[in-house]
């Protein structure tokens, strides 16, 4: 079937299978899907020119038919509408079979003879009871947050959200111009998703964020959901007389029940910005969360002597925050470093590591030779002084400003850092604080967007870092950010103890370095994974000395990071470290790399994830983030496992045997995490679980075949020394639990009946 386009009464009408899209001659947009009883109606189209709305009067075709796009093949169909102030709306809808939504692009076109100021691109509808969703008293709104360290989660619309108490930190984690958070008004920035748990949901996302930032906004003040718009804040762009301005691409997914829309929107935005094909996943050690800024070459040189027991397995030795000496110079150092941080990449490089560094490219401190010599380069507010982006009583000046990224002077200052520290052996940057290469102010190049600025910039940085560096992106806004970094942060700090509460309080947002707040956004970001970067879910901190995390706290952070399946990081000082953490962090390399599933359920933080293996095994994760004992169960069907299956306990390293159409572990005290490795029981051979590494088989097992009747072969895989236990089924007779120590890999033969008893097979 191919998409059907009719015009009637200067109405235009598309059809597919999937969906019918109706759009009148005010630009009045219904879309109402044909499968799933989800109706989005009066979706205008609306520009605020001059201080005033403008909305469309007549409606025009100016052309329609197949293109190629980036999500494919595609029917698209431009109208013009006039509005009778002189300035015309274009719009474009795109669709194709088989695509669960629209594309929607929203632009202008100055006909006019004077020139037009254009504050923002809407479509929203703003009458109640336009948006028809199945559950509706169950519906809960998907917030992504500004940045990486903005809290994400599903709220119930209509409650009143945590919003950020200092103005500081609402200029850190809030977009520039973001509307103050009212009770029942609600925001997300870039996407956001509707749904109740077993419904069909509505996801609203922007798939381009090139030149400007963009958001959703729903109204929920009298309980239901009154309105709803998609803004792109176009920043008071002028559109000269004949000038036209171009919004960014809107997606308007229907999706169906179950299925997660945030990662249809990120598959589609990350296709739509060429973000890095999905990468091996890498992994690291970090000195931030052990020695913070008080970290000295010797500590570095240290750890690296002691990471040599991890070569082949961990990838990167990052330098943090502390080596320069002030932010913004970083080509001098702190006297904690007196050779500078060239020798530390010589070692680390020597050592088989990745040498990586920590930036903030766009912050100048107070204090800093940069502000001092080059004042011109700081981004100025209103008042024409400089604009305050940070404060951090850490950090000599404490106040950092933040630079202007159109001054071309800029641009190429930071090419030249990033050439030098290339130079020196640095291929790995974490570039923080990105959030104040989008901050609002007078930029010498005001032609430029607050996207479109922070993205020229972060290319300036790729072009001195030369070819095969790795950027890892943290406080970075999230939607200009997509295409240009392998690796993103995407939650706040982690800590060496769980919670927070006086700095969360004191912010009013749970953004506070903690365990429990980087673990939240790792969970309600998981979707994010492998379709827009390499999710970064902050380091695992396993040291059991130095810290106030329980043991059972490092298990469920480490479990956590571990079914993300994004970069593993160790910050943790190895003489801190006991050879039981060790092997723990042992366990998490390499990382799966796989992006996670996430069941709909009605938590502001979905608290279970699972992992689909190739080998046809399912990592199950649950975590209990409240504050008394959760029952749990798993049902092996909504995994996509027939019963029966087999339950290995992977925290516990204990096969649990057989379960059929529900399973349910002990239950989880507050704080505490169930990894499970689910399989189908009537695998022979098989593995029933490991304790080589988390995913419990799924990576260590390369190769598996019948020897005889009664036996298995087997090949285990994995970097560098290793040492646990794996339960095998081979062909007759119970589960065999085989002792194995080994480097690289190891082929061994299990039996059924034992013959020999299990013991340790040395390679
Ligand atoms: C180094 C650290 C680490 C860490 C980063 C970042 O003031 N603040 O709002 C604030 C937020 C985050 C933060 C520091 C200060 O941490 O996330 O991994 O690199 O900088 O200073």
């Amino acid at each position: 079937m191919t998409v059907s386009i009719e015009c009637a009464d200067g109405a235009i009408r598309v059809e597919t299978g999937e969906l019918e899209l109706r759009v009148d001659r005010a630009l009045a947009i219904d879309v109402v899907s044909r499968r799933h009883p989800t109706r989005l109606r009066g979706l205008r189209a609306r520009a605020h020119v001059d201080g005033a709305p403008l909305a469309a009067r007549d409606l025009a075709v100016i052309g329609d038919g197949e293109m190629r796009t980036r999500l494919g093949v595609a029917t698209r169909v431009q109208l013009r509408a006039v509005t009778g102030r002189g300035v015309d709306l274009l719009l474009a809808i795109e669709t194709a079979e088989g695509w669960p939504g629209v594309v929607l692009e929203l632009g202008l076109e100055n006909r006019g003879d004077a020139p037009v100021r254009v504050a923002a691109l809407e479509l929203g509808c703003d009458e109640p009871g336009q948006l028809v969703l199945s559950g509706g008293g169950a519906l809960r709104l998907y917030r992504m947050g500004y940045q990486s360290w903005s809290p994400a989660g599903w709220i119930r619309p209509g409650t009143r959200e945590p919003r950020p108490r200092l103005s500081l930190v609402r200029r850190v984690i809030c977009a520039p111009g973001a509307p103050r958070p009212v009770p029942g008004l609600h925001v997300s920035d870039f996407a956001t998703s509707l749904r109740a748990p077993g419904h069909a949901g509505l996801t609203l996302g922007f798939l381009t964020h090139e030149r400007f930032l963009s958001r959703i906004e729903l109204d929920a003040r009298g309980g239901g959901v009154a309105a709803l718009r998609a803004r792109v804040a176009t920043e008071q762009r002028v559109v000269p007389p004949r000038g036209s301005l171009a919004g960014e691409r809107l997606w308007v997914g229907l999706d169906p029940p179950g299925a997660d829309g945030i990662a249809g929107w990120a598959e589609r935005a990350g296709r739509e910005m060429s973000a890095p094909v999905p990468a091996p996943v890498g992994s690291g050690w970090c000195t931030w969360y052990h020695f913070f800024g008080a970290v000295r070459a010797a500590d570095v040189l240290r750890n690296v002597g002691e990471l040599a027991e991890f070569a082949g397995q961990l990838e990167t030795v990052q330098i943090d925050d502390g080596y320069q000496a002030a932010v913004g110079d970083w080509l001098e150092f702190d006297p904690s470093f007196p050779d500078g941080v060239e020798p530390l990449a010589r070692a680390i490089r020597a050592a088989g590591f990745r040498a990586g560094l920590w930036l903030a490219p766009f912050l100048a401190s107070r204090a800093s030779r940069l502000a001092r010599d080059h004042p011109q380069w700081l981004l100025r507010g209103r008042d024409g002084r400089p604009l305050l982006a940070n404060l951090n009583p850490a950090w000599r000046g404490r106040v950092c400003y933040a630079l202007d990224v159109t001054h071309p002077d800029v641009l190429e200052h930071l090419r030249r850092v990033f050439r030098t520290l290339r130079s020196w052996g640095f291929d790995y940057f974490k570039l923080d604080f990105l959030y104040a290469g989008a901050l609002e102010g007078a930029r010498r190049d005001p032609s430029q967007g607050s996207a479109e600025g922070y993205r020229n910039a972060v290319r300036a940085i790729r072009e001195g870092a030369g070819d095969g560096a790795l950027l890892l992106g943290c406080g970075a806004p999230l939607g200009p950010s997509i295409g240009l970094f392998e690796a993103m942060r995407i939650g706040p700090d982690v800590a060496p103890y769980w919670r927070a509460r006086w700095t969360d309080f004191a912010y009013g947002v749970p953004a506070a370095p903690s365990a429990e707040n980087s673990i939240r956004n790792a969970l309600a970001r998981a979707s994010l994974h492998q379709r827009l970067w390499i999710n970064d879910p902050d380091c695992a901190l396993l040291r059991d000395r130095r810290t106030r995390l329980t043991p059972r706290e490092v298990q469920t952070l480490a479990a956590v990071i571990a079914t993300s399946g994004g970069l593993v990081t160790s910050s943790d000082d190895l003489a801190c470290t006991s050879g039981e953490r060790r092997a723990l962090l042992r366990r998490l390399l390499p990382p799966s790399g796989r992006a996670p599933e996430i069941p709909a359920g009605d938590a502001e933080i979905p608290s279970r994830l699972f992992v689909s293996f190739p080998d046809g095994s399912v990592l199950w994760l649950a975590v209990n983030l409240g504050p008394r004992s959760e029952r749990v169960r798993v049902e092996p069907a909504s995994l996509g496992l027939a019963p029966p299956v087999r339950v290995y306990d992977v925290l516990a390293d204990r096969d649990l045997g057989e379960a059929r159409d529900v399973f349910e572990p002990a239950p989880l005290p507050p704080r505490a995490a169930a990894l499970l490795r689910i399989t189908p029981a009537d695998l022979r051979p098989g593995v029933v679980g490991s304790s080589l590494h988390w995913s419990a088989g799924a990576l260590e097992v390369a190769r598996l075949r019948t020897s005889s009747a009664a036996g298995a072969e087997l090949r285990l895989q994995l970097p560098g020394p290793r040492e646990g236990r794996v339960i095998v089924t081979p062909g007759a007779g119970p589960a065999v639990p085989v002792h194995v120590r080994f480097s690289d890999s190891l082929d061994l033969e299990v039996r059924g009946a034992l013959e020999e008893p299990p013991g340790i097979h040395d390679h």
